[in-house]
C-alpha cells in the first residue's frame, strides 16, 4: 500500500474544518497512520515549497503557512497519492471540482485548505520531513477486507 502526506493548512484550522476534511478521507476508505499538530518553521517551509522559490508569492505562502499551526496527516491506501490529490481538487479553489475539499470549501488559490503530496517519490520525502518513524503507526485495518477486493489487497 502507498502512503501520502496531507497538511491541513492554517485557513482550515482557523475555519474549524479539520473534522470535515478528515471525515472525507476516512469515509473514502483511507487508513490514517499518523497525525500531528505543529507550527512550521522557515527552514521546513523553504524545503517543502522549494519548487516555488522563484515565484513572487513565495514569501506570502510562507507567511500564510506560519499564521497558525498546521495538522500533518499520513494516510495509507492503494494508489493513495493520486486518490488524495483528486479528493483535494485543483490548486485554485475557485476552479476546483465540486465534491473536492477545495471545490466545496474554498475560494482562494493561496488559502486552499490542504496540501497533498503530488507523487510517490515526493510523498516519501514529505512524510520523512514531517514525521519521525515512531510517529507512524502500522496496524491491520479490519475494514480493508470490505474496502478492497482480495487481489487489490495483494
Ligand atoms: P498544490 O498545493 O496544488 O500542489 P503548488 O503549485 O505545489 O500547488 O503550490 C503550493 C501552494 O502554494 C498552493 O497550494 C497554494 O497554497 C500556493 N500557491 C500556488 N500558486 C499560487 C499563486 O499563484 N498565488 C498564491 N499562492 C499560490
Ligand atoms: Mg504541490
Amino acid at each position: 500500500m502507498e502512503r501520502t502526506l496531507v497538511l491541513i493548512k492554517p485557513d482550515a484550522i482557523q475555519r474549524g474544518l479539520i473534522g470535515d476534511i478528515i471525515t472525507r478521507l476516512e469515509r473514502k476508505g483511507l487508513k490514517l497512520i499518523g497525525m500531528k499538530m505543529m507550527n512550521l518553521d522557515e527552514a521546513t517551509l523553504d524545503d517543502h515549497y522549494r519548487h516555488l522559490l522563484d515565484r513572487p508569492f513565495f514569501p506570502r505562502i510562507k507567511q500564510f503557512m506560519r499564521s497558525a499551526p498546521v495538522l500533518a496527516l499520513c494516510w495509507e491506501g492503494l494508489e493513495c497519492v493520486e486518490t488524495v490529490r483528486t479528493l483535494c481538487g485543483t490548486t485554485n479553489s475557485r476552479k476546483a471540482d465540486p465534491g473536492t475539499v477545495r471545490g466545496d470549501l474554498g475560494m482562494s488559490v493561496q488559502c486552499n485548505l490542504v496540501h497533498a503530496s503530488d507523487s510517490s517519490q515526493t510523498a516519501q520525502e514529505e512524510i520523512t520531513r514531517f514525521f519521525r518513524p515512531d510517529e507512524l503507526f502500522s496496524y491491520e485495518s479490519v475494514t480493508d477486507a470490505v474496502i478492497y477486493s482480495s487481489d487489490e489487497r495483494g
